[in-house]
């Protein structure tokens, strides 16, 4: 396959590699977390009309962020998000950031916990490549609470302060989401994981005012991750229809 990367089904690689938009279309990230390359392309081409972004993380491990992004971004016309949650010192977060984005990815979403020297060096590299970034805020599992939670609105206020793009907040607590939304306001996109396999109901980020959620195990675990994913916008789009025009517009 890497043999092959001068071009792909007639697009070539430089166009392959040039940045998707996200935009907001069932209001689903599919995580991807599968790290057999064959299953986890056939799983990206079955919920491709279902999702608006594909959500990479610890599953490049074995191959590499070339080659999985490659194989991801030729299959489907999808964004790319890399899950690394960087946090680093800047020196060496930026460098992640830039690598990730030159390899494939749209989106990289790193931890704000590392503090504003490192959340300022990823943005502004990210966007030296127009790629965008998500700012981890607080995480979704409750060992969270303990040390993200009590600082988790000041990594919000920074977030925007600096300029991202997005943050990442918990399904898990919606209360905490619609927390975070106060914080950041509209102009901020909002990605929430913890739908399906962590607690959270499809759409209650959303109605608590997130953008996107994020939905892994409840997909790529089913018997039939194209039937679940299109079942879970199905169910997503009767609660985005409850949204207010302004929310969807953003
Ligand atoms: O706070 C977070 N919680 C979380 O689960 C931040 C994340 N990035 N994630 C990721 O979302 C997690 O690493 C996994 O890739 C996905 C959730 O997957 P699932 O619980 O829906 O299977």
């Amino acid at each position: 396959m890497a043999s092959q990367r001068s071009s792909a089904g007639g697009v070539s690689t430089d166009k392959l590699l040039e940045r998707r938009k996200l935009v907001a279309r069932t209001g689903i990230v599919h995580a991807l977390d599968v790290d057999n390359l064959s299953r986890a392309i056939l799983i990206a081409k079955s919920v491709e009309p279902y999702v608006d972004a594909i959500k990479v993380s610890w599953a490049v491990m074995e191959l590499g962020c070339k080659e999985v992004f490659y194989e991801v971004r030729r299959s489907v016309n999808l964004p790319i998000i890399a899950d690394f949650k960087v946090a680093d010192i800047p020196e060496i977060s930026s460098r992640i950031v830039q690598k990730a984005i030159k390899l494939g990815a749209d989106g990289v979403i790193l931890q704000g916990f590392v503090g504003e020297e490192s959340m300022k060096a990823c943005i502004e590299e990210a966007h030296r490549y127009n790629g965008i970034t998500f700012v981890v805020t607080e995480m979704s599992h409750s060992g969270a609470e303990l040390f993200m939670q009590p600082v988790g609105a000041k990594i919000a206020e920074l977030a925007r302060e600096l300029g991202s793009d997005g943050i990442i907040a918990p399904a898990t607590r919606p209360e905490r989401t619609r927390e975070y939304r106060r914080i950041v306001g509209k102009d901020l996109i909002i990605m929430s994981p913890g739908v399906g396999a962590q607690g959270a109901d499809v759409g209650d980020a959303i109605k608590a005012g997130a953008d996107f959620e994020v939905i892994g195990r409840k997909i790529y675990e089913a018997e039939n991750p194209g039937e679940a994913a299109k079942k879970l916008s199905e169910k997503m789009s009767l609660v985005r229809m409850e949204l207010p025009s302004s929310r969807l517009s953003s």
